[in-house]
């Protein structure tokens, strides 16, 4: 789908970014005081009990902006900023768990996907159902209160996943219809 904005459309959805990112450094602020199971952060809040999780574990916070700028035409979201944000970016080869907190008001997942030598996070090609090829798919927390693939993490809830990372670089994406584009994705290098 094209989509045409105006200028007023991309000041406004400038203006949102920038609220978002002055809104996401307190939120990780406040997160970074709440102390879970395996370490601090990122879990604060999550309406699900956090079981035993093997190997290195990384928090993995998913965040939008709210509102109404949420439901644009046909019910895609537009102009408002998404985020899936890792506690930390690197970690060792081996087994490494993912704690993966919705702190946004709508649906979320993570899914996990490698990286190729010269690939850039962000720049996956997106399908006409504004979604990322994930055939490659490494493994996903997309479960509520639960362990691996579901239906998405349902707002103020937690999913967790399980996997055997080779040394490389992977990206952390959310998959659900426009919200890559909105901008859920990171990046974690595993050493
Ligand atoms: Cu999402």
């Amino acid at each position: 789908m094209t989509r045409v904005f105006s200028r007023a459309q991309v000041a406004l959805g400038i203006g949102a970014t920038l609220v978002l990112t002055g809104l996401s450094v307190v939120v990780v602020g406040a997160l970074g005081g709440g102390i879970g199971p395996g370490g601090a952060g990122f879990r604060s809040g999550s309406s699900c009990t956090a079981p035993e999780l093997s190997g290195e574990v990384i928090n993995v916070a998913l965040t939008n902006s709210g509102g109404p700028i949420m439901n644009g035409s046909g019910g895609m979201p537009h102009g408002g900023a998404m985020r899936l944000i890792a506690e930390h970016a690197t970690a060792k080869h081996g087994t490494v768990s993912f704690f993966v907190t919705n702190g946004g008001s709508v649906n979320h997942e993570m899914v996990i996907l490698a990286l190729q030598d010269s690939q850039i996070v962000g720049t996956r090609a997106l399908g006409g159902d504004a979604q990322v090829d994930e055939t490659s798919n490494l493994g996903e927390a997309s479960n509520t209160c639960g362990v691996g693939s579901g239906a998405g993490i349902l707002p103020g809830a937690s999913g967790w996943v399980t996997v055997s990372l080779a040394p490389g670089r992977y990206e952390l994406v959310c998959n659900l219809p426009g919200h890559y584009a909105a901008g859920m994705y990171t990046q974690i290098t595993i050493t």
